[in-house]
């Protein structure tokens, strides 16, 4: 067969990388370049992919190398179907090599398929498939579209188990960075949570403080999180959740009477107990110390601890709201009762403790927040070293 080789290499400034592989007879690529890559090819057969630093993050979990002191590649071969990625993979892990060993799991549809193993030495290889079509028409418009409309669009360069696929249809808005008070409750944790549960893929905007002005036009409150799939955006964690939800059984039962009784419960989380829960945390965060707050603190407590009895007798001793079965009213509750966890209060209902720590514990919550904390660990803001200002 026809085979390739698309050598991958981590650039510190890609339009000098790519100037430079010019120069020496490479010639670029458009089709499969953006801001985050450049194709440079050298044969029908042998090309480079220079990926800037956060964009090769995405693909290993291992600290960049600088190529100045150590070797470090990651060789991507062309493979004429998924069996034969499959095949070499598995032949890669019999011979004692690492298998699947990147957090991109480019296995479940899509129009690439690709798996990874390391050789006895670390040496990381990626035999890949491409939907021939896929090929033929080239990832660029869209990235160019979600570019040229999204200038602060960052994209993900967090280590560790970021799901995130550059490829995905479903992308959602996140804080880039928020102080340590609101990290693990910012509400694109409720998107993230739900998609892991829906085993859906997707990729993440990243936002900083000050919003490109046309965010507006999806956000009206200038929030996170959005959610982009195709034509369609949505805002409203709520309502995210239900979309999320309308495409997985796991998340949204079918028959009418489960479904609506579970969408009941995400309003009840964000209508009858989000605000006094809120109140509540704003009192003890931004407020804490002013007279006005100190004087409204009982009776704002008063309120939360009467929402959660109630809501406790209801629990009563059932796993989830509706019994056995979690959904998409659970995921929000829980979200809700998290942002108490600077207090006792949830404690103070030894049901409702433990139904959270049992949302908790579940594995698409966990690695949905080890993703959001993640994009907050990578986009920490960097203090100027002593005398910088000077
Ligand atoms: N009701 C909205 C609330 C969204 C919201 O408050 N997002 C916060 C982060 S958790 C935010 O973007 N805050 C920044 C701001 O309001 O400027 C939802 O559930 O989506």
């Amino acid at each position: 067969m026809f085979r390739m080789i698309f050598v991958n290499l981590p650039v510190a400034d890609l339009d000098r990388s790519k100037a430079f592989y010019e120069a020496i007879g490479f010639h670029n690529e458009p089709k499969f370049s953006n801001e985050a890559a450049a194709m440079m090819v050298l044969s029908d057969t042998i090309s480079v992919m220079l990926l800037t630093h956060p964009f090769y993050a995405t693909f290993t979990r291992k600290p960049i190398a600088d190529a100045n002191n150590s070797s470090q590649v990651m060789l991507c071969i062309s493979c004429e179907s998924p069996a034969e990625v499959d095949r070499i993979t598995d032949a890669a892990g019999a011979a004692g090599g690492k298998v699947d060993v990147s957090q991109v799991d480019q296995t479940k549809g899509g129009p690439m398929y690709g798996r990874d193993f390391e050789d006895p030495d670390g040496h990381q290889w990626s035999p890949m498939w491409m939907d021939p079509q896929f090929a033929e028409q080239g990832a660029h418009p869209v990235e160019e579209t979600t570019q040229a409309t999204r200038p602060e669009t960052i994209v993900c360069n967090q280590e560790g188990t970021m799901p995130i696929n550059p490829n995905a249809s479903i992308e959602i808005t996140a804080f880039a960075w928020v102080p340590e008070f609101a990290q693990g409750v910012v509400r694109d944790l409720r998107a993230r949570w739900a998609l892991e549960e829906a085993g859906l893929d997707y990729r993440v905007q990243l936002l900083g403080q000050t919003r490109p002005a046309e965010y507006l036009q999806e956000q009206p409150f200038d929030q996170v999180p959005v959610l982009r799939d195709g034509t369609l955006q949505i805002f409203e964690s709520g309502a995210i959740v239900q979309y999320i939800g309308e495409k997985s059984e796991a998340l949204l039962p079918s028959d009418a009477e489960s479904k609506y009784r579970a969408i009941q419960w995400t309003y009840a989380a964000l209508n009858s107990c989000e605000p006094a829960i809120l109140n509540l945390l704003l009192i003890d965060i931004f407020f804490t110390g002013q007279e006005w707050a100190k004087l409204r603190r009982p009776g704002a407590e008063d309120f939360v601890k009467l929402k959660l009895k109630r809501l406790s007798d209801w629990l009563g001793d059932k796993q989830w709201l509706e019994g056995d079965r979690f959904a998409i009213g659970d995921l929000v509750m829980i979200t809700v009762l998290r942002f108490l966890r600077h207090t006792d209060l949830v404690a103070g209902f030894p049901n409702l403790d433990a139904y959270v720590k049992r949302g908790e514990a579940r594995p698409s919550f966990q690695q949905a927040l080890s993703d959001q904390l993640a994009a907050f660990a990578a986009n920490e803001p960097q203090l100027e070293p002593e005398g910088a200002a000077a």
